[in-house]
Parts: structure tokens; sequence; C-alpha cells
């Protein structure tokens, strides 16, 4: 199969349809839900809507006053009820809701009733520490069930979570913290990561010198690293929780009351708080999860991203616990201490469900499939990918070598703003193509169009867009509802602008291409150009600076500045050094630049505009694109017999 990657082979030609033995077992196997759900779009969400549980049921599904949403409007419900109480009636009591191995190898299994118990005792230390309903909680910790507790003891007394990713730097935490006006901060003294423990606590204590909004901050112990404690402010999880009574009257919630923020890059320098609310976003989350991964009742389900992302969010927590799926965690790098470790914890829990990023992938098989093949991964039925485009060869690698060919792969296509996956073929139904997410899942109404917003024909590419509202859509950005309108619809009339570019193939097939924006997407992770551009021009040495995102053979992209420096400096190996260590200070070690180059001029257009897409074709070593608008094309020669150095 590996023979037929070369460069000749389309992709688009090779179809793969669903077995029968796993066809005829799936949960969705009739095709006509997608007509259904496209005939009458708000009554598809309001039957999937009812499959949880509500105090009070809503008076209407849609209050559609473009581009704002109400879903399930009237209705009362509560996350946490839904992720956790609601299992409690049942066998699944006892069921294992999280089974957790961290990076050192020790493990714990929470069932559902201790699932119960600690986050009703964590969220009554939370309304101990004052925290009422509104307002938020920002979340800074590593892959731990105490994450988990944390996120539902929020949901639990309507305490909007605003999660913030562990590898971010103390600035980017002190800008979400800021933004969110949190009153709590949930941390740990750190976490581990090869071996190592990352100073998580000491971040945060970076950030609060400029967080007056702060009460208090909770620390879990993990690493049993030194820190230091603020009195009056700083307390321990283990003596808050040795106290906390074991039951907590839930917060009854509307439909429309805001679930969590959640930070993301956009085009501008500024992270969004991207807002989801509770019960259309659990409606999405809980509806995709159980069709797309087939979930039954005895699953081992692994989703791989970390919980500080979107990912972590809808697929590991909300989607997964609302189904009382058993939902696995890791807290570790895939090759700490071998670069088996995946496949090692697979065989050790008999996982059968495993989602995890196109970027991990190609590093799998960058290894080779000897690590794989020297474990038992018998157990998998299901394999999912998310964060960026599957180049069709990692496809096939993963359904070779970890699928063992009998796997459907699904490809989600969806964002940090959609909640919920959007495009993606249905197991038992969709027949898949390496590379492509195939189609707009049932009630949704993903498209591709040109810059008129017309449907590309087959064979052209466009941009993709939604054109109906759905019920885990983002409601808006915190505290901007303007740039919510301007940036998602206002490119296109009524229809919600992903940024993406996808391409629709002569079956209908949507060919999801990558970023169309200044946000670059790095081993699935987004940073916007802009961020890191006025990281890097806030050092003394940079006078300008152009981020543009480069292709890369792991990553996807790499992140490629070109700078220019202030007078007298001196461009030397040690300063492209020490500013790439000064971004990853900055924002975060995901941002680090892979290259700076620098240059004596950025190519600009007459009206003073960076060319970044000359930079671009420049640094893929690709000929260039239309040159005629640049002010000085000297400066792109100079340009480029550097990079042929
Ligand atoms: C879930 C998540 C969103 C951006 C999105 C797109 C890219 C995600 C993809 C994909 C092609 C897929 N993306 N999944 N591109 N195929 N299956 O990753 O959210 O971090 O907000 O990123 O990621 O470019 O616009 P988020």
């Amino acid at each position: 199969m590996l023979g037929q990657m070369k460069s000749e082979y389309a992709p688009e030609e090779q179809v793969f349809y669903p077995d029968l033995s796993f066809s005829t077992r799936a949960n969705v196997r009739d095709a006509r839900i997608y007509d259904w759900a496209g005939m009458d779009y708000e009554n598809y969400w309001a039957e999937e809507a009812k499959k949880l549980h509500w105090y009070q049921p809503w008076n209407k599904i849609l209050e559609w006053q473009s581009p704002f949403a109400q879903w399930f409007v009237g209705g009362k419900l509560n996350a946490c009820v839904n992720c956790v109480d609601r299992h409690l009636n049942s066998w699944y009591r006892n069921k294992a809701a999280i089974i957790f191995e961290g990076e050192p190898g020790d493990q714990v299994v929470l069932t559902y009733q201790d699932l119960h118990r600690e986050v009703s005792k964590f969220a009554n230390v939370l309304r101990g520490l004052g925290v009422a309903k509104g307002d938020v909680v920002t979340i800074y910790m590593p892959m731990i069930p105490e994450a988990v507790i944390a996120m539902l003891a929020c949901a639990r007394i309507g305490a909007p979570h605003s999660l913030v990713f562990g590898g971010f730097s103390a600035e980017a935490l002190r800008d979400r913290i800021q933004d969110a006006e949190a009153k709590v901060v949930v941390t740990t003294d750190g976490s581990w990561r090869r071996g190592k423990s990352i100073p998580l606590k000491q971040n945060v204590d970076n950030a609060l010198v400029s967080c007056p909004s702060v009460e208090k901050v909770v620390v879990v112990r993990r690493t049993g690293c030194d820190i230091y404690m603020e009195p009056n402010r700083d307390v321990f999880y283990h003596e808050l929780m040795k106290e906390a009574p074991l039951t907590c009257e839930p917060e009854v919630m509307d439909a429309e009351d805001t679930l969590f923020i959640l930070y993301t890059s956009g085009t501008t320098g500024k992270p969004k708080g991207i807002v989801h609310t509770t019960g259309g976003y659990l409606t999405g989350v809980t509806s995709t999860h159980r069709n797309l991964f087939d979930l039954k009742e005895d699953d081992i389900y692994w989703c791989t991203a970390d919980i500080g992302w979107i990912t972590g969010h809808s697929y590991i927590v909300y989607g997964p616990l609302a189904n009382g799926a058993t939902v696995f965690i890791y807290e570790g790098a895939p090759d700490y201490p071998e670069r088996d470790r995946f496949w090692e914890l697979i065989e050790k829990y008999r996982v059968s469900i495993f989602y995890t990023a196109p970027t991990a992938i190609r590093l799998f098989m960058k290894w080779g499939e000897s690590y794989p093949q020297s474990r038992d991964l018998s157990s998998l039925r299901l394999l999912g990918s998310v964060g960026e485009p599957i180049n069709p060869e990692a496809w096939l690698w993963y359904h070779k070598h970890i699928g063992g060919e009998r796997c459907p792969i699904v490809d989600t296509w969806w964002q940090t703003e959609t909640g919920s996956v959007m495009v993606a073929p249905l197991p038992g139904l969709t027949p898949t193509k390496p590379g492509s997410a195939t189609m707009s899942l049932p009630g949704i109404a993903a498209d591709v169009v040109n810059e008129l917003g017309e449907p590309v024909k087959a064979g052209e590419s466009g941009y993709l867009v939604i054109k109906k509202p759905w019920p885990s859509m983002l409601r808006t950005i915190y505290k901007d509802p303007q740039r919510y309108v301007d940036q998602y619809w206002s490119r296109f009339e009524g229809m919600y602008f992903t940024g993406d570019g996808a391409r629709r193939d002569k079956d209908g097939y949507i060919w999801v291409l990558g970023r169309v924006d200044d946000v670059i997407n790095v081993s699935g992770h987004r940073i916007g150009t802009a961020e890191v551009e006025s990281a890097l021009v806030e050092h003394p040495a940079v006078a300008e600076a152009a981020v543009i995102g480069r292709s890369h053979e792991l990553k996807g992209q790499a992140v490629s500045a070109f700078v220019t420096l202030r007078e007298g400096i001196a461009w030397a190996p040690e300063l492209e050094k020490d500013l790439k260590s000064y971004v990853a200070k900055k924002i975060g070690g995901l941002a680090r630049p892979e290259e700076i180059i620098c240059t004596w001029e950025l190519p600009k257009t007459r009206s003073g505009k960076i060319m970044r897409r000359l930079l671009k074709d420049i640094a893929e070593g690709r000929t260039l694109g239309d040159t005629s608008t640049l002010a000085d094309a000297s400066v792109i020669n100079q340009l480029i017999r550097q990079m042929e150095a």
C-alpha cells in the first residue's frame, strides 16, 4: 500500500468502504439520517438534545438573529449532572469513567461514583473560596484527573472555566487571566514532561503579579517540586478536599448560560475568548461523540489531545462523559521513556477507540513501524484524526500499521469556534478517501464557496463556510461581540466563515486545504502570526518582523520569522537563538520559530504592506508568485541569495 504513495497517485481515486461487520453494528447505519437532518435541522438537533437530562424543556429550539443564535431557549440543565450524576442510576455507577496513567507510571481509576464524589467535593471547595455562578475560574494544569474534576466542578456550580494549555508561558497565562477577569486559578506545583518537572506554579506566580482579579490559587500536588505559597492567596487542593462535604447541589443553568471560555489565536495579536454555552454545546459534543466514534458500552476511549485545547474539552471531557464512556487519560509524551509508549498503553489498557493528530502520526511514521508492531493493538476498532489536514500518506500508514487495515478512520474537521465536529465520515456509512474529511455531518451545512459566496463546482477550490447555525457554535467572543461579527460573519453574507480553504471533488467530498488567514497551524495548534510578530518586535534588537507558516514535514507547518534589526545591531547566531527563546518565553514553546532570517528590508507593497505571500514562497523554496506590486524588488533578490547560502 505504501507503494501507492508516489506523486502520481491520486488520493481521491482510492476509496475505503465501511466493513460490513462494522456497519451492521454501527450506532448510525441508516443513510437517510442525512436527508432527515437536512430537511429539518432544528428538529434533528432537538431530538439529539432530548437524549440529555433537562430540568426543564425548552420552549423554542432556535432563536436566530443572525449572527447571534440561542438554542433550546428556556431549557434548563446542568452539564456536570449530565456527565456524572445521570450515570449513577444504572450499573454505570461502577463503570470506570476515567482511567489515568501518569508519565511516571502511576495509575488512577475513577468510577462514575468516584467522579461524582470528587467533583462534588471540589465544587464545594470552589464555593467555599467564594466562587459563585458566573465567576470565571482559570485552570492551568497538566493532563491529570484533577483537571477534569476541576472543569466539572466549575460546571456544577455554574462558574465558566477558562483552561490555559500548560505549555503556555506566564505572560500568555497573564493575558488570558486578565481578559477573563478570573477570580480563582487552579494549577499544580509542576507537570511531568520526559522525566522533568515543568514549573507551572511558578508561571502562575509570575502571571499573578499583574492580575488583580485573582483572589485564590488552588494548588494540586503533582511532581512534589519546590514551590512558593503566597499567604492568604494560595491553598493546597488536598487540604481543602479533606474537609469538603461529599455532596453538592448543582446550579440549575439556562441552556444559554456560559459553560466555558477558551482562548484561541486569531488574525490579530490578541487571543480571542471563544464563548460556549451549556445546552447547545453539550448537545453537539454528545451527539457527535456517540455517532462518530460509534461508542459502545465497553469501549475504552483514548483521545491524546491536551485538555487545554477544544479537542480535550469536547472529546475528552464533555462528549465522552455525557455518553458514559470510559475515558483513558495519559499525562506524558509519546516517546518517553520509549517511542512505543502509546502502543504500550493501548496494549495494556486494551484501548478500542484512538483519536490523535496527523502531526503525531507523521512522527510515528518517521520512527518506523517496528514500534507499533512490537505491541498487540488488536483491541483497536476505530481511529480518529483531528487538528490539521491529514496527508494521504499518513492516513494510509495509520490505517495499515495502527488500524491493522480493519479500523475505520474518522478524519474530523472542526474548530474551537464550532465546538464539535462539523465535517467527518460516519464510520458505518460513509466511504472514506485518505486525506478527505468527507462531508458535513447530519444537521450541519458546510459548503465550499468562491469569493462571491457561490458554491464551487466539482474539482474547484474555495472557502469553507457553514450556512446554517448549529447548536455547539460559539455564541460570541468574550467581551467583544463586534469582533465576533467581523471575524466570522462579515466575509460572506449570512454564512459563518471558517478561515479555511477547501476543495470539492467530483463526488462532492470536501478536502480541507488549511488556513487562508494569518493563522499558522503548528502540530495542530493554532498560532497567530501577529502574536509572534508582536513578541519579536518587543525584543530590543528587532525593528520589524514578519512571520509566516511554512510547510514542515512533521509539524504540518512551522513558524518562520523574518526580521530587520535596529540601527547598530549586528546579526549573529546567538541573537537568533536569543530571539527564539524570547518568543518561547513570551508565548510558549509551541510558538518558537523554526528559523529566523535577518534581512535589511522586508518585502513590501508600495502602500507599505508586508508581502507575506512572497516570504512564504521563499521559505518553501518555490518560484515566486506575482512580484509586480513590490516597492523594491532588490529586497527579494537579496533574500533569495541569503536563503540559498
Ligand atoms: C479541533 C481543532 C482549528 C483549525 C481549522 C483547520 C485545522 C482541524 C482539521 C483541520 C483539516 C482536519 N483543522 N481539524 N484541517 N482537517 N480534520 O483543531 O480546533 O485548534 O481551533 O483549530 O485546525 O485549519 O480551522 P482548533
